[in-house]
């Protein structure tokens, strides 16, 4: 049986503000049941904005559930076409493997070489540290969690551009205005993206505007344009799986379904590059149209 009570906005942000910080959730129910708290309480609403945070689902609202059932991922199958050839278009792309949670699809032949190539040249000369958006100003800043260097295209920059997000849509099953500028990653020797979660975590102002302007990001395309000879693999660490990067090879997963929720199992991360250089295109699909901060 469960009981409804009310959730203090006060409080619910000052345990929000501590979990993004890195304080441990038992640490934080400590801290409520010396002010005070009975400890169930305080367990179920240290619970519920831990829960928002994993599934990357909207923060409690005033009232509160306690004792209901735990919320759990359901993963949903892709929306890409079945079998081992995909035909995109002219393009005739392979699958290599499938996976189901999360739902992903590793493919061979997704760019050619000359678009790979092109795709590098047009993004080298802009080429800056990567950047995300800062959790307090809603700024752009270095990003903690890649030590790469980016930037970004806008959407139908160029007609090489157009032409692979139309591809995507067609492999994805999305509109092309619900993805996000196509990001270029240029890693260099002992550059890597440490584990993280590609899905906005509500915890903070800007990324709560951005799923409010564009809804919550559900997929990744990872593009892989150059071979790598050591490190570099896209790993997902709960799941065991790395995908090492291959010229014209693409990876991509989804971890959005339809209750809105995001699924923690998709964390993920670049291990070290220990020799050469990497060369990855990443594009982010939400699940409306992409609005960009200040055009909203
Ligand atoms: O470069 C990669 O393999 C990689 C791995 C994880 C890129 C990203 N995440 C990303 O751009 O989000
Ligand atoms: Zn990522």
């Amino acid at each position: 049986m469960s009981i409804t009570v009310n959730f203090p906005a006060e409080v619910r942000d000052w345990i929000a503000a501590n979990l993004s910080r890195g304080v441990a959730p038992q640490a934080i129910v400590n801290e409520l049941v010396n002010r005070n708290n009975a400890v169930e309480l305080a367990s179920a609403m240290v619970d519920a904005i831990s829960a928002a945070f994993l599934y990357g689902t909207p923060l409690p609202g005033d009232k509160l559930e306690v004792g209901g059932a735990p919320v759990s991922y359901q993963a949903e199958p892709l929306r890409v076409p079945d079998g081992p050839l995909i035909r995109l278009g002219e393009r005739a792309v392979w699958v290599l493997s499938r996976l189901q949670r999360p739902a992903a699809v590793h493919l061979a032949n997704f760019l050619s070489a000359d678009e790979c190539e092109q795709l590098i040249a047009l993004a080298h000369p802009r080429l800056d540290r990567s950047t995300v958006v800062d959790p307090v100003t809603g700024r752009n800043v270095v990003a903690g969690h890649r030590s790469s260097h980016g930037m970004f295209f806008r959407l139908g920059e160029t007609p090489l551009i157009a032409r692979l997000e139309a591809r995507i849509a067609e492999l994805t099953g999305t509109p092309v205005e619900n993805g996000e500028g196509l990001q270029m990653l240029h890693y260099e020797e002992g550059a890597e993206s440490t584990p993280h979660v590609d899905y906005l975590i509500a915890g903070n102002e800007a990324n709560r505007e951005s799923i409010a302007r564009s809804g919550q990001r559900m997929g990744t395309l990872l593009m892989y344009l150059n071979d790598v000879e050591s490190g570099g693999e896209t790993v997902f660490p709960q799941l065991g799986w790395s995908v090492a990067p291959q010229r014209g090879h693409a990876l991509y997963f989804e971890y959005g379904n339809r209750f809105g929720l995001s699924d923690p199992g998709s964390l993920h991360a670049s291990t070290p590059l220990r020799s050469g250089e990497k060369w990855v295109a990443t594009k982010w699909i939400r699940t409306r149209r992409f609005v960009p901060r200040n055009q909203g």
